[in-house]
């Protein structure tokens, strides 16, 4: 397969990139380098020494024997050199991972709020626009979240992106419906793959786009197969308190000794999944694309579901971590629920890679190799959801319905 991967030198498509080239596809990477240089903006480094994209390339290469050509630009902004690139080496598939993806850093000024708006709505649109215009049966997988479901449970598994709904007609009879499960975003970062939902579904029922929408929890861990092989190839590890998501975060406050971040009571609840599974993941959606004129392919891409607060008790347990409650700087439930459905990957053979010690591990080794790396002034969340830091009042994370 021929197979673009847009935003291939971040954290899932640097891997997700090796994993397929390793399969024999033919992998091309565009990246604007944009995650890079909000490194710059936030005085902060991935833990680990992620090498110039140039460099991890003939890395690759050396190891492999494979080639993985890379572009530089802008999918928000060039659309007309994403056209071109489509109509010239006319791609199967893209993996769509190019946009802005921490909730914290779309939330801390009316800047980066417009920012992650613009560019992730763009981003997305330019792709599907580009796609229709290049005339091309392109199918596109793209990287959501479970975070557009919300936080919360109506007493039922979250299901795969649609909801049955019974609905009372003017008659008083009810009638079944599906709908798409109703949008709850808790940050703009978030808002903007519900508003990707909507792109989707309009340009698969106008256009018959084929599409696949991952809903993908949070992905932790660093090193898959690939990027083991050769220290250049390695895998960035975001720690900060804007990129860094909370398990790497635990794990690695745990290997530097720094108190556990729980935010508020550690009662929230999210799904997760290691990147190994995050890239065979990729593999077995692109493997398993929709037929033309399927609606929108939408599986829930995460193995597990833990509260915060019990994970921070595991790792205090098992790594023999201290623990802190800090302020919640969010806006969310202080306790909440989190049942779903991923019945879909597990049917297309996934085996899922749970919490283990030995994973933990691995992942608290690597923190702690590079260790001298870590600025730990960067640890604190400082990037608070309403201006005044006022976080009184929540709002409840239960269902719209
Ligand atoms: P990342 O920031 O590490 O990688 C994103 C890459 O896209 C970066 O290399 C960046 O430079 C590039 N990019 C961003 N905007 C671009 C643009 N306009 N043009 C070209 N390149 C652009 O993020 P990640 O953790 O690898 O996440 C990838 C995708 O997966 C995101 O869409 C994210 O929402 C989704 N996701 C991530 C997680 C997670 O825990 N990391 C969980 C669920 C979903
Ligand atoms: N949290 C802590 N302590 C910390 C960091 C976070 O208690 O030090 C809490 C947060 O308050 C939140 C939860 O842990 O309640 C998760 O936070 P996170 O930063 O790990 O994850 P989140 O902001 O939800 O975003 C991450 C990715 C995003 C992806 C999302 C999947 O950055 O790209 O879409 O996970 S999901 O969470 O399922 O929506």
């Amino acid at each position: 397969m021929k197979i673009l991967v847009l935003g291939g030198d971040g954290f899932c498509g640097w891997p997700t990139s090796l994993h397929l080239s390793n399969l024999g596809h033919e992998v091309v990477i565009v990246d604007n380098l944009s995650r890079r240089k909000i490194d710059i903006e936030l005085e902060c480094e991935s833990l680990t020494p992620i090498r110039p994209l140039g460099e991890r390339l003939e890395a690759w290469k050396e190891v492999s024997g494979r080639d993985i050509s890379f572009l530089n630009f802008d999918v928000a902004e060039n659309y007309q050199k994403l056209l071109d690139l489509l109509l010239s080496w006319k791609p199967d598939s893209i993996v769509h991972f190019a946009e802005q993806r921490a909730a914290p850093y779309s939330m801390k000024s009316s800047y980066h709020k417009r920012y992650t708006v613009n560019n992730n709505l763009n981003a997305t649109n330019n792709v599907l626009a580009a796609i229709v215009e290049s005339g091309l049966d392109i199918h596109v997988a793209h990287l959501g979240t479970m975070g557009v479901y919300g936080y919360g449970t109506a007493g039922m598994r979250i299901p795969e992106g649609y909801l049955n709904v019974k609905v009372e007609t003017d008659s008083g009879e009810l009638s079944d419906n599906e709908i798409l499960y109703p949008a709850n975003p808790g940050s703009i970062y978030h808002m903007t793959k519900t508003q990707d939902q909507l792109l989707f579904f309009f340009y698969n029922k106008n256009d018959k786009v084929r599409i696949t929408d991952l809903h993908q929890g949070i992905v932790w861990g660093t090193q898959t197969e690939e990027t083991k092989k050769d220290e250049r190839l390695i895998n960035r590890f975001d720690y900060d308190g804007d990129y860094g998501t909370v398990l790497n975060r635990f794990l690695m406050q745990a290997a530097v000794g720094y108190p556990l971040t729980v935010h508020g009571t550690g009662g929230q609840t999210r799904a997760f999944i290691h990147i190994q599974d995050t890239v065979r993941c990729i593999q077995l959606a692109l493997e398993n694309p929709p037929e033309v004129g399927d609606r929108v392919h939408i599986f829930n891409q995460m193995t597990e579901t833990h509260r915060i607060r019990d994970l921070a008790n595991l790792i205090v347990e098992q790594l023999g971590a201290k623990m802190d409650y800090v302020k919640n700087p969010r806006n969310e439930a202080d306790e909440n629920d989190l049942f779903v459905t991923n019945e879909r990957f597990l049917e297309m053979g996934l085996e899922p890679i749970t919490l283990n010690h030995g994973l933990m591990e691995e992942v608290t080794e690597i923190a702690r190799k590079y260790a001298h790396h870590c600025d730990r002034n960067k640890i604190p969340c400082f990037s608070t959801w309403r201006q005044s830091g006022d976080l009184e009042e929540k709002s409840e994370t239960v269902l719209p319905i």
